[in-house]
């Protein structure tokens, strides 16, 4: 792969994916796209991949859209570009069949924060802030912010924080739901490292399969969702890690799970 904005690392069975335009707070650009394309691809097809993290270089993590892209926000057609460009990414993110960690390091903005919403789990440093950006600048949170929000945080904060933009502290963030944990700055990135250690141990077709039903159970009512989690199940017991989970638990062993 040859990517000019992000890095890409492997340790063991984690892939770790940088975003790495620290100068303008790693904001998206059509490069920065590009390559994220690339590495989700490689992802794809690697089935060595059992855990993605994705953080930012620098003091910031990703302040959404690159304002000073040619072509960019403020000109020609935005819808058509968050159909070529963000809507895409959105949607591969939840429906990468591995989990994703968003380790927020700093700042996450319009885009950015809704980039990390789509991740499975986030963890943010304690000095991180989410902001729905979009108002400031006279448009409307994109890239799944308006479906995510109200989800997390519920209808009487996701519209005040789309409506004002006011900017939220990680700390906040993680009481209100938005997030999964606010750590530490100093601690941030053992505990991203610890916690994908852990993941990429783990059932990963089970874990894909978690995804696929709260994807589903989104939009589904009570009698379909049961129907979903019927078929996944009877996907998920078929599997060799189902059943080294269970001769595991007989035989009082830890289990070792391949991942298949
Ligand atoms: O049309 C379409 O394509 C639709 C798609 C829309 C998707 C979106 O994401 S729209 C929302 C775009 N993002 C924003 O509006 C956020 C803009 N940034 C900020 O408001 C602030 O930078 C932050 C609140 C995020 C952080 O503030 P602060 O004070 O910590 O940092 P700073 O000084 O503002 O930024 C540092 C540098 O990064 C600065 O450059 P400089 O002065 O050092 O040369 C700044 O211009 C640059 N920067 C920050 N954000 C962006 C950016 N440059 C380009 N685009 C950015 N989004």
């Amino acid at each position: 792969m040859n990517l000019t904005t992000l890095d890409y690392a492997r340790d063991g069975a984690v892939a770790t994916l940088t975003l790495n335009r620290p100068q303008v707070l790693n904001s998206f650009c059509a490069a920065m796209h590009a390559d994220l394309a690339a590495a989700f691809t490689t992802i794809e097809q690697d089935p060595t991949v059992r855990c993605v993290v994705l953080t930012g270089a620098g003091r910031g993590f990703c302040a959404g859209q690159d304002l000073g892209e040619a072509g960019g926000a403020g000109t020609g057609d935005a819808g058509e570009r968050l159909e070529r460009l963000y809507n895409p990414l959105i949607l591969r993110m939840r429906r990468l069949p591995v989990p994703i960690i968003c380790a927020v390091n700093g700042v996450a903005a319009g885009a950015g924060a809704s980039f990390a919403l789509a991740c499975d789990i986030v963890l943010a440093a304690r000095s991180a802030k989410f902001i729905q950006a979009f108002v400031r600048i006279g448009l409307v949170p994109d890239a799944g912010s308006t479906w995510f929000l109200p989800r997390l945080v519920g209808d009487a904060r996701a519209r005040a924080l789309a409506m004002t933009g006011d900017p939220i502290e990680a700390a906040q963030a993680a009481e209100w739901g938005l997030i999964w944990r606010c750590v530490d700055d100093t601690e941030l990135a053992g505990e991203t490292r610890a916690l994908a250690a852990r993941l990429a141990a783990l059932p990963t077709r089970a874990i894909a399969l978690i995804k696929q039903a709260f994807l589903a159970g989104a939009s589904n009512d009570l009698a379909a969702q049961l129907q979903v989690e019927r078929a996944l199940q009877r996907e998920a017991g078929a599997t060799a890690d189902a059943r080294e989970g269970v001769a595991a638990f007989i035989d009082k062993r830890p289990p070792q799970f391949s991942g298949r």
